[in-house]
């Protein structure tokens, strides 16, 4: 068994339903975590719910909630909603559950055994939006002078009776971290920014509250509640049994990618490391920060109204088509406008029009043709040996390149590419015709499309899990091949001269009619 493989994502916070933006950061981990057992790897994914801080306690106390309530209730739908997606995630954490606050307290005690944690008075600005202190030069003006957030959101002047942690002191090991593990932080315009303000020198950072108690308890200083952010960035542990010293911790630890958006780099490529450093306990090999979608370009919120759920997308579009489009569309990384319009060209183009009608043409050939038997190969010509090769390259050695570079655009470009490679090879050789006049060459024709469509579904079975999966069943491919390093070996034959025979096939992917209008 090749090397343990440990992902996260950000935990969401379930102060309301989950908006495409959450689909969108679990759908890309998940397809990591799908690709890499597919390459023969052990995974532990973990994704699941952020359920303390100031920002529950208010949206439950306007709700006329317990913060326990509004957690149950909206953790509920992120959770239903990733069961609908098809996140194969092995666990689904809540920061509310026992061992998190075990594991909290045992790094703030390991933090504090070092001598990183002093007691004093906290003065300053705070954004319970996004749970973040700021300082006064990090701020701008509002439209009506009022203090923002360099996220925009309002910042409150705080003071209170606080724990600090020592974070002034991290900065030159934090520096020499980035230098000597340049793919740390990822992408390289994020591993900039977090370097500059790395440099700009370090304020020590409050990690606890004594205004309201939803939170875990602070070891030893009971009236105060440990600062949201180091409880949250904790479940990384806690999913893989820290503080016991036990298997999980040892086979999955360190993690190998920590998944998150743009605008949580900082808590992740600073405080997280600089945690870990002070309780003597293994950095994560990478964090990765993707772009914020945008509903045509403009950033989603209540106010707005232009707020998306994307279990209804994918309930409108098919679940394999809405995470087909998201990695396609945009280049994994940087922002990206989507709309419906675009799932559906996507959908029309790609889904339908090319990849399911090259299946779909193929298959029903084979079955209407050759009595569902699979024709056995009479001969190869170079044309074949050219399209034969072209896949192979493609699913074994383009997209894993790029799947594992977390280039998902890019694998899915590689992957239409010998798509219409293929289309372009049935064109010319046109079987149909050769029925009447060449039967045997039609017999092999089909049966160089067979290998490359199963080739193909199985390289984007990380994609598309439903309904490549019901295509490779439908084809007799068994699960012993659906992995890169098998796929490509000679099963043809074997499955040729086996009893299998083809069922009549049936479309993945139908043609999607235009919305109308946007919205409706
Ligand atoms: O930040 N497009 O939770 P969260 C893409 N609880 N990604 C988006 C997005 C958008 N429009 N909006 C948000 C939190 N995200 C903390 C994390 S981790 C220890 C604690 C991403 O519910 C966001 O960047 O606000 C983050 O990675 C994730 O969704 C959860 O955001």
């Amino acid at each position: 068994m090749a090397d343990p493989f440990y992902l996260t994502t950000a935990i969401h916070y379930p102060n309301g339903k989950p908006h495409i933006g959450h689909a969108y950061e679990t759908i890309a981990a998940d397809v990591l975590a799908r690709f890499h057992r597919q390459m023969g790897r052990e995974v532990r994914f973990q994704t699941g719910t952020d359920e303390h801080g100031l920002k529950m306690a208010q949206k439950a106390r306007d709700m006329g909630q317990t913060p326990r309530e509004l957690a149950d209730e909206m953790s509920g739908y992120f959770r239903s909603l990733f069961d609908n997606l098809d996140i194969s995630y092995d666990r689904f954490i809540r920061t509310t559950e026992p061992d998190h606050h075990r594991a909290s307290q045992a790094i703030w005690q390991a933090m504090e055994a070092n001598g990183d944690l002093y007691l004093d008075r906290y003065e300053g600005w705070y954004s319970v939006r996004d749970e973040a202190y700021y300082d006064e030069s990090e701020l701008t003006e509002g439209e009506g002078g009022e203090k923002l957030s360099p996220q925009g959101t309002p910042v409150e002047w705080t003071v209170e009776e606080s724990w600090f942690f020592k974070l002034s002191e991290y900065g030159d090991r934090l520096l020499a971290l980035y230098n000597e593990n340049p793919d740390f932080i990822r992408p390289e315009s994020r591993r900039n920014e977090v370097m500059r303000f790395v440099e700009g020198g370090l304020r020590d950072l409050s990690v606890s509250r004594t205004s309201f108690d939803w939170g875990v308890k602070v070891p030893g200083s009971d009236e105060h509640v440990m600062y949201v952010w180091v409880d949250a960035l904790t479940n990384y542990l806690t999913g893989v049994g820290y503080p016991d010293d036990c298997e999980d911790f040892a086979k999955f630890w360190p993690a190998d990618l920590h998944l998150i958006g743009k605008d949580i780099t900082r808590f992740h490529t600073v405080y997280w490391p600089a945690f870990l450093m002070s309780a003597g306990i293994a950095l994560p090999k990478q964090v990765f920060a993707h772009g914020f979608l945008l509903n045509r370009g403009v950033k989603e919120s209540k106010s707005l109204g232009n707020v998306t759920d994307p279990g209804e997308l994918a309930n409108l579009y098919g679940v394999d088509t809405l995470r087909y489009f998201l990695l396609r569309e945009f280049s994994f990384g940087q922002d990206g406008g989507w709309s419906r319009e675009a799932i559906v060209n996507r959908n029309n183009s790609e889904l339908a029009n090319s990849f399911g009608n090259l299946a779909q043409r193929t298959l029903s050939q084979v079955f209407k043709n050759c009595e569902g038997v699979l024709p056995p190969v009479n001969g190869h010509t170079e044309a074949d040996e050219a399209l034969l090769a072209n896949v192979a390259r493609v699913v074994t050695e383009e997209m894993p390149a790029h799947y594992t570079d977390l280039a998902f655009s890019q694998a899915l470009e590689a992957w239409m590419g010998a798509v219409f490679a293929c289309n372009a090879y049935i064109d010319a050789e046109a079987p149909w015709a050769l029925k009447k006049t060449d039967f045997a060459r039609m017999e092999t024709v089909l049966a160089v499309l067979y290998r490359c469509i199963a080739q193909l579904a199985v390289a984007v079975v990380p994609v598309m899990p439903g309904s490549m999966g019901r295509l490779l069943d439908a084809m007799g491919v068994g699960e012993d091949l659906r992995c890169f390093a098998t796929i490509c070996s000679d099963w043809y034959a074997p499955l040729a001269a086996s009893e299998f025979r083809l069922a009549k096939p049936e479309g993945q992917f139908p043609r999607l009619d235009m919305p109308q209008a946007e919205g409706e």
